[in-house]
């Protein structure tokens, strides 16, 4: 976590249309890439709570873009939630306060781009999957939101990284990685460098599905994390996704994967014990039906990759962080030595117990 700043808080906090006074802020420790702090107002008496966030220009180069993005998804989602006549609105939509100026973000003298949202109160996230009924949560949270999003009007979304999930492109960058091996660090991860070069005939099945027509370019969210789902404190019940920096063009099939990826074993993705990381069935059941139930889009071609999709993109978010580990973890914050190596690790492992497992989970999704 970077170096919490107090007064610079205070002065980010003046910028938006707030009405009231900060108390307090802390900073949260969800996600590798922005920084994000919880911030308590009095309002009127009454303590209000938002989020401030700093945009990792380093990793986003485009803010503009990316709170253009998030704009135009996050006001169709409001007026659909709306034209339903759905209750709790603000808890089930992220909603952006503007600054005082009425822009989306906040430009600071120093380059930063930061950005508020209003807090959701009553809910939360959690790191690893605590039973099935959380995953079928999860799988329901991102079904919704890709299906609200999917009649999206207007141009093509910008593209905030491109080839974000392009699995090629990020197993050439390791192949460069591994050969310059700047950091010297190769031979640590010789083992892991194995398993990924030998993968290499699934990269590129989804990308030639697409290049064929078989597979349709959609609206997703790319960044599918158990985390990234907030679940309402009461009920269990998944209310709304977050982060939304990377909701542009995509397969559907990336953020299943990445359910897959992040559900499926009720571990750390950093798990340093690799005796517990594996798929297991039951939650992989749990998010699959959770996830058909509300994407209904999805193309009978679609369906049939589904459980290849949670090996593939397990294995593309390996590759990266085992990428970042050779380049001397410039991308993913890290917070102890070998950290990327040992998420690779997980990755890798969780890789291997959904190859073995892949056609049963495939008999699953059909059976549905
Ligand atoms: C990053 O910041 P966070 O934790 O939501 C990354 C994802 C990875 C994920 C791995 C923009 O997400 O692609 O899957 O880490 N986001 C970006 O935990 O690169
Ligand atoms: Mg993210």
């Amino acid at each position: 976590m970077a170096f919490y700043n107090e007064a610079k808080l205070r002065d980010i906090s003046q910028r938006f249309q707030i009405y009231g006074q900060i108390l307090h802020a802390e900073p949260c420790k969800i996600g590798h890439i922005n920084e994000t702090y919880t911030a308590t107002y009095d309002q009127g008496g009454v303590k209000v709570r938002y989020i401030h966030q700093k945009i990792n220009t380093n990793v986003f180069k485009d803010p503009v873009a990316v709170m253009s993005n998030v704009m135009r998804v996050t006001r169709h989602v409001r007026a659909k939630l709306e034209a339903a006549g759905a209750e709790d609105i603000t808890r089930r939509t992220l909603i952006v306060v503007p600054t005082r100026d009425g822009k989306d973000f906040y430009f600071n003298g120093e380059g930063e781009a930061w950005r508020t949202f209003i807090f959701i109160e009553n809910a939360r996230t959690y790191e690893s999957v605590q039973s099935p009924a959380q995953a079928y949560q999860a799988g329901r949270g991102f079904g919704t939101f890709q299906c609200q999003v999917a009649d999206l009007p207007g141009e093509r979304l910008h593209e905030t990284i491109p080839n974000f999930h392009n699995t090629r492109m990020r197993f050439n960058a390791l192949v460069k990685a591994i050969e310059a091996d700047h950091f010297n660090r190769a031979a640590i991860a010789k083992k892991e460098i194995n398993f990924a070069l030998k993968q290499e005939p699934m990269v590129d099945t989804l990308l030639k599905a697409l290049a064929r027509g078989e597979i349709p370019e959609r609206i997703t969210h790319n960044d599918t994390k158990f985390n990234n789902v907030m679940l309402d404190a009461q009920t269990g019940q998944a209310l709304c996704v977050v982060d939304l920096d990377t909701v542009m063009p995509g397969l559907a099939l990336y953020d299943f994967g990445d359910m897959v990826r992040t559900t499926t074993s009720p571990t750390l993705e950093d798990e340093p014990d690799l005796g517990k990381v594996r798929m297991h069935m039951p939650i992989f059941k749990e998010l699959a039906r959770g996830y058909l139930e509300t994407a209904t889009f999805l193309t009978k071609a679609e369906k049939s990759y589904l459980a290849f999709s949670g090996k593939l993109i397990t294995f593309t978010i390996g590759v990266r962080f085992l990428t970042d580990f050779l380049q001397g973890d410039v991308y993913f914050r890290v917070h102890r030595p070998q950290h990327n190596l040992d998420r690779c690790r997980t990755q890798f492992k969780l890789v291997e117990s959904i190859h073995r497992q892949q056609e049963a989970m495939q008999a699953f999704v059909d059976s549905l």
